[in-house]
């Protein structure tokens, strides 16, 4: 019998005797751990272990029944082995671009998982204005292998089947259809905050424009219906490593079949945000920077969509001429309508991005909040007429006003 054959929320002081029973074998016998709870999310609790004498290290992540962003909000454990499994997935599709995981722990809810604390969390680099140039081509190369090769163009579709079926992920996925595809034009649980000066644009440019509510309706549909991808479902800059040489996506636990463009417009939002912070310290080459990897990825995806489509796709009526083309188009313009509701959702939401929140002049964060909300607005209205990596580019130029 040990205390581990219970479930309960582990605590700095737990770690190390987890470990000493779970993984006996990884550090050298008689380690003296030092162990830190570095989480920066709002649900999970990540523990960091250090032997400091041998170096190793791993990470404990474990998740708790109520949320830290919440303690009302309660959410089922098993987004833990959701994130376990996809990862280890993920890490066939996209090798060296997830974290290794070690272990799982169904009891527990928690998996140890290699320890990437020599990276760094791409919002912080972003608030720190640090350039990463291999950032577009990495992270296309994971958006690419891991969105077409778990969908019905390349994979058997009962085998995909059960993929849909074991990452059903219902209460994550509420989350989203709430926070994402509905709050920001209808504030129905009164969770949203809206900085000073600009009430009056969010009532007029949000919740009274019907216009978007429809689009934003279609949006979340097609988020609730369409069982494209195995998608990662939470891609912005804190659920990503980066250092100069290589790129990590980590934190999936929301990950379910949905449409591609989610996973590629959550990247192209959070690149938005990290330019305004940039736009606001007046870091002009690092937003010319955004802006080219914005453009970078955007391009870099259709072209190796299209090279891994022509050599992958094993269903018959896929590789019919002109689907192709067709089917990219479609991911384009979701990518752009769940850009402008990333963009939204971290703005007036209850879940902002520190991008946003630590401009501390009143005046720019205004103007930073009114230009995601135009922008965000666009590209949910415009979705249809993106069509390559300049076009998201003129659309964001044009909203500057
Ligand atoms: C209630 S959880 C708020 C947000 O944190 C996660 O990272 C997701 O983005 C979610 O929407
Ligand atoms: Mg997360």
């Amino acid at each position: 019998m040990s205390r581990f054959d219970q479930y309960f929320l582990m605590r700095e002081e737990d770690i190390a005797p987890y470990l000493a029973e779970k993984m006996p074998a990884y550090f050298p016998e008689g380690a003296k751990l030092e162990v830190k709870e570095i989480g920066d999310g709002n649900l999970n609790y990540v523990y960091r272990a250090v032997d400091p004498v041998s170096q190793r290290s791993i990470i404990v992540k474990q998740a708790g029944i109520s949320l830290r962003i919440s303690e009302e909000m309660k959410l089922s454990t098993d987004r833990n082995r959701i994130e376990a499994e996809i990862l280890e997935l993920q890490g066939q599709l996209a090798e060296g671009l997830v974290p290794k995981v070690y272990s799982y722990d169904t009891t527990m809810a928690a998996l140890t998982m290699e320890d990437l604390s020599d990276y760094s969390m791409m919002r912080y680099a972003m608030m720190r204005h640090e350039m990463y140039p291999n950032f577009a081509d990495q992270m296309t190369t994971f958006l690419v292998n891991t969105l077409l090769e778990s969908s019905d163009v390349v994979m058997e579709h009962k085998a995909k089947k059960e993929l849909v079926k074991r990452f059903i992920n219902p209460e994550l996925c509420e989350i989203s259809e709430d926070l994402v595809l509905t709050e920001p034009v209808d504030d129905f649980n009164g969770r949203n905050s809206l900085y000073p000066g600009t009430e009056d644009f969010v009532q007029r440019e949000l919740y009274n424009d019907k216009a978007l509510k429809l689009e934003m309706a279609k949006l979340k549909f097609k988020f609730m219906n369409e069982a494209q991808s195995l998608i990662h479902g939470d891609l912005h800059t804190g659920s990503i490593f980066v250092k100069p040489e290589r790129t990590v996506v980590f934190d999936p636990e929301f990950a379910f079949y949905g449409p591609m463009g989610y996973d590629i417009g959550n990247v192209i939002a959070n690149l938005w945000f990290a330019w305004g912070n940039g736009f606001a310290c007046d870091k002009t080459e690092f937003c010319q920077w955004i802006e080219e990897t914005v453009v970078a990825v955007i391009d870099g995806f259709c072209a190796k969509f299209k090279q891994r489509f022509a050599e992958k796709a094993t269903d018959r009526m896929a590789k019919t001429e002109g689907f192709c083309d067709w089917y990219l188009g479609e991911i384009l313009a979701d990518t752009a309508g769940y850009t402008g509701t990333e963009l939204l959702r971290r703005t007036v939401g209850m879940a902002k991005n520190k991008d946003l929140t630590t401009v501390q002049e009143a005046d720019k964060r205004v103007a930073f909040e009114k230009r995601n909300i135009r922008l965000g607005k666009a590209y949910i209205l415009q979705r249809g007429e993106m069509r390559q990596g300049s076009d998201f580019l003129s659309l964001f130029r044009d909203c500057q006003a």
